[in-house]
């Protein structure tokens, strides 16, 4: 394989799909010299196969507001590839959400849900739908029209979507709701549910947490620890949320949070009742975060992105490209030690590169936020099992998981200096894994 020929081609079949092809060619630029040296796989046609999604569902959402006036958006889901175990990833509700945005999540969640050890595939569904400004009421006939399309196709052993962007437990309510009225079965389908009716201790806190867990490891493993450390995240809602109570809990200081409107600076670190307010605020559906710094009488920058503070670690944790080049170098010049990505592709080819060349510890977010859809993946058992385990049990689990994949990361991505490349370690993994997966099973697997 030639990754510069093969990817002229892809973006001949899919124009303009820009996320997608840069989600590809990252991952095919990482596996490029281990593919080319297992023929079977040339053989097999295994990248032809694994860039194309199995199956694409698109439908209408038709959908009434408040006065009556109906509207109509578009719903998606993606199931990319199930060699492993069944479609499983989130929905995002948001109105950039377009198909090339959730084929680049799919394409992630592939080898994402392959380094979490557990048997899930990956998958991604969602809509142009944004909830910003609507109310429940709004909300909840929205997501019934949505899963009056999509319940047909997915199912607990063929595909289990979760929430992402735009779709937390309220939304994950309504379409559970939904689900179960018209197939009359209560099977948790979905995974992020109430805790009231299948939903998972820690699920709501697990991407977070697992980020911190695995920056605590990559610290560690560079012969340092997170106590005292100053933290950049980006971001305010659920993702961002876990990461700066546990960063905060295990002895950090977080001093950034953003929104689309610019970013707050607290200097002396968020404590647990701004960490609490995060929840409040993001719950009501204004998508700025400047009331933050209004209510606790922090500095506020209107416009401006949390990269240009000088801090230890970066994490973002908001939406896809978030860090780029230019971010890169200025957080570089700033001395940052570790840029510690939680959303998905957060940061751009031109922001990894800058962090690799300057040997700065980057981890990928198909490593550093796989949390999350791992301990959906434990939802997944406890529901099949008909029980439900403590926090230490989950917690314990998560643990252990975000260890696994650490050490998956250094087993692939140890370079001959020493340096450890976490996303060639990543996607070489999560790569070899699906891969072998779809040797075994032939090429209709
Ligand atoms: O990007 C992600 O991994 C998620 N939005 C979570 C997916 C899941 O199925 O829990």
């Amino acid at each position: 394989m030639n990754v510069d020929n093969f990817m002229s081609e892809l973006a001949i079949r899919h124009p303009g799909e820009k996320e997608y092809l840069q989600a590809v060619r990252e991952v095919l630029l990482s596996i490029e010299p281990v593919y080319n040296m297992h023929p079977e796989f040339e053989k097999a046609r295994i990248i032809e196969r694994l860039v194309e999604p199995d199956r694409t569902f698109i439908f209408k959402v038709p959908w009434t507001d408040d006065n009556g006036e109906i509207h109509v958006n578009t719903g998606y889901r993606i199931q990319y590839n199930n060699a492993i175990g069944p479609y499983k990833g989130g929905l995002r509700f948001h109105n950039s959400v377009n198909l090339s945005i959730l084929k680049f999540l799919g394409f992630e969640q592939i080898f994402k849900n392959a380094l979490t050890t557990l048997p899930m595939g990956g998958g991604k569904g969602g809509s142009d739908f944004s909830t910003r400004g609507r109310s429940s009421a709004e909300i909840e006939r929205f997501c019934h029209s949505f899963m009056l399309e999509l319940w047909r196709n997915i199912g607990p052993n063929t595909d289990v979507p979760a929430g992402d962007i735009g779709v937390g437990a309220r939304e994950i309510g309504y379409l559970y709701g939904m689900y179960k009225k018209l197939t009359r079965e209560n099977t948790g389908v979905l995974t992020g549910k109430g805790l009231v009716y299948g939903g998972s201790r820690i699920r709501p806190e697990a991407t977070g947490f697992g980020a911190l867990y695995f920056v605590t490891q990559m610290l560690e493993t560079a012969g340092d620890s997170l106590k005292g450390k100053t933290i950049a995240i980006s971001g305010f809602g659920n993702v961002a949320w876990g990461a700066a109570k546990k960063a905060t809990e295990l002895g950090a200081k977080v001093v950034t949070l953003s929104g689309p409107d610019g970013y707050i600076y607290d200097k002396n670190g968020l404590n647990d009742e701004k960490i609490a307010y995060m929840l409040e605020l993001r719950a009501s559906n204004n998508d700025v975060v400047e009331p933050f710094a209004k209510k606790f009488g922090v500095e506020f920058i209107a416009g401006h992105k949390p990269w240009e503070r000088k801090v230890d670690i970066a994490m973002p944790c908001a939406t896809q490209n978030e860090l780029n080049g230019d971010d890169a170098k200025q957080l570089v010049s700033n001395g940052v030690k570790m840029v510690a990505e939680v959303s998905n592709m957060g940061c751009t080819p031109e922001a990894i590169d800058t962090f690799i060349n300057a040997r700065i510890v980057y981890g990928p977010g198909k490593a550093v936020n796989a949390g999350g859809v791992a301990t959906s993946g434990l939802e997944m058992t406890q529901n099949a099992m008909h029980l439900s385990w403590s926090s230490d049990e989950v917690d314990a689990r998560l643990h252990t998981i975000m260890s696994d994949i650490h050490d998956q990361c250094v087993q692939y991505g140890t370079e001959s200096d020493g340096y450890i490349n976490y996303m060639k370690g990543a996607n070489i993994a999560g790569f070899m894994k699906v891969a072998r997966a779809m040797l075994e099973e032939g090429y209709l697997g």
